[in-house]
This record gives structure tokens, C-alpha cells and sequence, in this order.
């Protein structure tokens, strides 16, 4: 199957996932039901959910199992945007292609939103998981609730948020990126691995791979961000400048932060090496992490 086939197929795999755990909008209360679909149905590229299965194949688990794991992640994800797009935080109107959550609704329900995605995507990941030890699968609700917390997802979003108008170095804005956006792209490989009973040391190359692609996707954001148009993306462009936010960009100049895509490519791509032709699908989310336009 080649990279475009696969990609489809997961993408329809954690469309239909998602669209059956998110309570149907005809139940009490409807309309927060009716907001949490709208936020995480119909739109996204689900990079995440994507990885966790590639991570998954390499140690040949099947699509079944990878998708409560997959769409927890993007549950998380979800919340996140929903939240991350409310006036108290970057205040935007547009998210993939349409108005923010609570431009569609209201601010105190995106916020709902936010609360009830987080806590369904424990809920998923705490049913029983087939062939899972309930040891490992502890393990993987406490992977995914550190990545989500103060010393992953939103830790990062406090530092994203104390950062406007300041002037980081390169250090400080790649750790506010590992915990921004890398810790949670870290989980969604990770979890894949854990399903596949990984051993310690194929989890520590997989972690050294996220840790690359974590930020290799935060460079390529921003440099969308500086390129690309609104239509193009799907949110606002521009946003980072306009806000006064520290960039790869505009630390780096957009030429520099060409290269270094080029060389967090190039490692992200050596750290799999340990895993041969089973990691391919890992090898083409990489190249197309670099190589999408929105
Ligand atoms: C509110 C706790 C809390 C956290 C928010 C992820 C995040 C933290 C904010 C999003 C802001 C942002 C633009 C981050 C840069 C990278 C990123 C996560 C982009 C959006 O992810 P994609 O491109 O989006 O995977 P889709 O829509 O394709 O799912």
C-alpha cells in the first residue's frame, strides 16, 4: 500500500473512531455535544493519530488496537485548539477552515469543550485494551497524562503565553516547543509503541525520534506561518508576528529555519535506523510533516 493509500485509510479509520465515542448530539446536553463533535469532527490532518499507528506497524499491531490509543491523542489534541483559540489565549477566529468553537458557539462552552474532550480521551484510554497488560496499559494513561499537563502540553502553552513581547534564545524557545507541541506528538509514537509491547530501548529510540519530530513540526509551523496564506492554512497566517511571538523565524531568519528543518529531518530519520525497512511509515510521516502546506 503506498504512503497516500495508508494515510487515507487511517485518517477514515480515526474519523469513524472519534465519530463514535463523541456522545451523539441528540443526547443531554445537546448543545455541548453538539460543540464537542464540531471541534474535533470533519477536519485536521490527524498527525497524531497517524503516528501512533505508524509507531504501532513497526512492531506489527493491528489497526484495531492502535485506534482507541490514536484517537485519545487527538481528543487531547482537540481540546487543546479549542481552548488555545478562546479569547483569554491566542484569541482566534478561524481553525480548519471555520469559525473558532467559541465563535460557533460561545466562549463558556468551548471551554466545556475543552474539559469534556480532555477527560473522554481518559475515559477511551482506560477501557479495556485486547492483549494489553493492565500494567502497560497504566503505563500509557500515565505517558499520555504527563505529556498533557504542567510538565508537558500545557506547561508549554504557559510558557507560549508568558512569551509575548520577550525575546527568547534558541534553547528557551525549543523547550517551550518539546512541551508544546513535542510532548504530546512524543505520546501519540510512544503509545503506538506501547501497544506493541516495545522493549526499553526500542521505546528510547522511538522517544529520541519524537523528540526530533516535535520540533521539526513546530519549525515547519512557523515557517508556514511566515509563508503561507489563510486559505492555504486554515487558521489565521501571520498570527505569530502579529502577536509579537517568539519564532524560529524570526529568531532564525527563515533561510536558517529552512536548514534547520533539513537537519531535524536528517536526525529524525538516523534515529529510526534501529528499526530497519519496519519503520517506513515512520520515515514517510516524517517527509510529509516537512513537506505539507498546511
Ligand atoms: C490550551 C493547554 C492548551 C494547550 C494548547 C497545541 C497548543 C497548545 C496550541 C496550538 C497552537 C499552535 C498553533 C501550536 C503549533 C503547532 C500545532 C499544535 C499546530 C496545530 O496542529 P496541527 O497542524 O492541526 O496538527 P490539525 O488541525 O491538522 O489537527
Amino acid at each position: 500500500m503506498n504512503f497516500s493509500t495508508w494515510m487515507s485509510a487511517i485518517q477514515r479509520r480515526t474519523e469513524a473512531t472519534l465519530e463514535a465515542v463523541l456522545p451523539s448530539p441528540g443526547l443531554a446536553p445537546a448543545r455541548l455535544h453538539e460543540a464537542m463533535r464540531y471541534a474535533v469532527l470533519g477536519g485536521g490532518k490527524r498527525v497524531r493519530p497517524l503516528l501512533c499507528h505508524a509507531a504501532g506497524s513497526i512492531f506489527g499491531v493491528g489497526s484495531n488496537l492502535l485506534d482507541a490509543p490514536a484517537a485519545a491523542v487527538e481528543l487531547i489534541h482537540a481540546y487543546s485548539l479549542a481552548h488555545d483559540d478562546l479569547p483569554c489565549m491566542d484569541d482566534d477566529v478561524l481553525r480548519r477552515g471555520k469559525p473558532t468553537c467559541h465563535v460557533e458557539f460561545d466562549e463558556a462552552t468551548a471551554l466545556l469543550v475543552g474539559d469534556a474532550l480532555q477527560t473522554l480521551a481518559f475515559l477511551m484510554l482506560s477501557n479495556r485494551l485486547p492483549g494489553i497488560a493492565p500494567a502497560r496499559q497504566l503505563e500509557m494513561l500515565h505517558l499520555l497524562a504527563s505529556a498533557s499537563g504542567s510538565r508537558g502540553m500545557a506547561g508549554g502553552q504557559a510558557i507560549d503565553l508568558a512569551a509575548v513581547n520577550q525575546q527568547l534564545t534558541l534553547a528557551e524557545l525549543e523547550f517551550m516547543h518539546i512541551h508544546k507541541t513535542g510532548a504530546l506528538i512524543r505520546a501519540a509514537v510512544l503509545l503506538g509503541a506501547h501497544c506493541g509491547e516495545a522493549m526499553p530501548e526500542a521505546l528510547e529510540s522511538l522517544g529520541r525520534f519524537a523528540n526530533r519530530i516535535g520540533l521539526l513540526f513546530q519549525v515547519v509551523d512557523d515557517i508556514l506561518d511566515a509563508e503561507a496564506s489563510t486559505a492555504t492554512l486554515g487558521k489565521t497566517a501571520g498570527k505569530d508576528a502579529a502577536q509579537n511571538k517568539p519564532t524560529y523565524v524570526n529568531i532564525l531568519g527563515v533561510n536558517q529555519a529552512k536548514l534547520m528543518a533539513d537537519k531535524l529531518r536528517q536526525d529524525a530519520h538516523d534515529a529510526l535506523a534501529p528499526f530497519g525497512e519496519l519503520a517506513v511509515r515512520l520515515h514517510e510521516l516524517t517527509d510529509f510533516i516537512v513537506e505539507r502546506t498546511f
